[in-house]
């Protein structure tokens, strides 16, 4: 105990000489930030996010960047600034499109899926990069769109092919899940640049967007964001591709912001999920704040609801902070 009280204080102390943020929520408090996307990788975790910077008044999401912060304990958050932006995708518009992105490993490779503007197919589009480091820099893994508003024809909107979230099994099999209205997955060939077979559309009421899928004590979990303002809501199924049984709702709608969006992970024995509000000062729309909480599940598997708190997790400091 006595061992661990010391730890933390050397990690803050260090942390204040190289500027890492000690936080409570909102989490980074330098930056607007929204759609956390999280890896948890050689015991460290890893959140990119899309920095939103639209101006007080503004009417338009402005994200030129995705931005990374790393941490061993989940309570200091080093930032890694950003290891892509929309430009590094050429066959897209690539100015202020940096929506929601994910981020999974596959034989030692970092494969970040991510919502930009498509030059020339009109619409969202969903690329891909790789790296072989977590903090990039990543590089256009195919020269083109892994997915085009042309590609998928159920919602008559522009904005359908967003929020891809990636899950890799532990047989390595992965699969792309995205959508706004309607949810769509597909399975991902082991290049992870091409799909292994259709996309498939999921039915399901009141999904808005945010698709995510993880993995806990061998069950599959798919959570998302539901109606408009959303509210986060999940599912259960025995496999990545359901069948799907709805579980309820693990978050409340937020106050000053109609989106939620969030990522699940397990990092040092616990529990926790991340997602977006508006409570930054100046904070709205369009200037949201990244936050996190832990939680438990419930003796069957069950996710809690999980209230929005100003603390935050304790540390919980992983073998990486040593
Ligand atoms: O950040 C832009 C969009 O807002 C995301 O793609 C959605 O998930 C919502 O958070």
């Amino acid at each position: 105990m006595k061992n661990n009280a010391s730890k933390l204080a050397a990690i803050a102390a260090a942390g204040m000489l190289a500027g890492v943020a000690q936080a409570a929520n909102p989490l980074l408090p330098k930056l607007y930030t929204a759609d956390p996307a999280a890896l948890v990788d050689n015991g460290m975790v890893y959140l990119y996010v899309g920095h939103d910077s639209a101006e007080p008044a503004g009417k338009d999401y402005v994200m030129k960047e995705w931005r990374l912060y790393s941490s061993c304990d989940m309570k200091n958050w080093t930032d890694r600034g950003s290891p892509i932006q929309p430009s590094a995708f050429k066959w897209a518009i690539g100015k202020v499109d940096a929506w929601a992105a994910d981020i999974t490993k596959r034989d030692g490779k970092y494969y970040f899926y991510a919502t930009v503007d498509h030059a020339s197919i009109p619409g969202r589009a969903i690329g891909v990069a790789v790296s072989d480091k977590p903090e990039g820099p990543f590089v256009d893994a195919r020269g083109s769109a892994l997915v085009s508003n042309d590609m998928t024809l159920e919602a008559p909107i522009a904005w359908d092919d967003i929020d891809p979230g990636v899950f890799t099994d532990d047989n390595g099999q992965a699969y792309l899940y995205w959508g706004n209205t309607v949810l769509k997955y597909a399975k991902l060939k082991a290049n992870m640049t091409e799909f292994d077979g259709p996309i498939v559309t999921v039915g399901m009421d009141r999904f808005t967007e945010a698709p995510y899928l993880h993995k806990h004590n061998g069950t599959y979990y798919l959570s998302y964001s539901r109606d408009f303002p959303e509210e986060t809501a999940y599912m259960t199924g025995p496999s990545p591709t359901g069948p799907w049984h709805y579980r309820g709702v693990i978050m409340a709608k937020n106050a000053k912001v109609k989106t939620i969006h969030q990522a699940i992970i397990d990092f040092n024995g616990k529990s926790y999920i991340f997602y977006h509000n508006a409570k930054l000062p100046g904070g709205g729309e369009f200037r949201r704040s990244v936050a996190v909480e832990e939680f438990a599940y419930n003796a069957d598997g069950t996710i809690p609801f999980i209230k929005q708190t100003r603390e935050g997790p304790a540390a919980n400091p992983g073998p990486a902070c040593k």
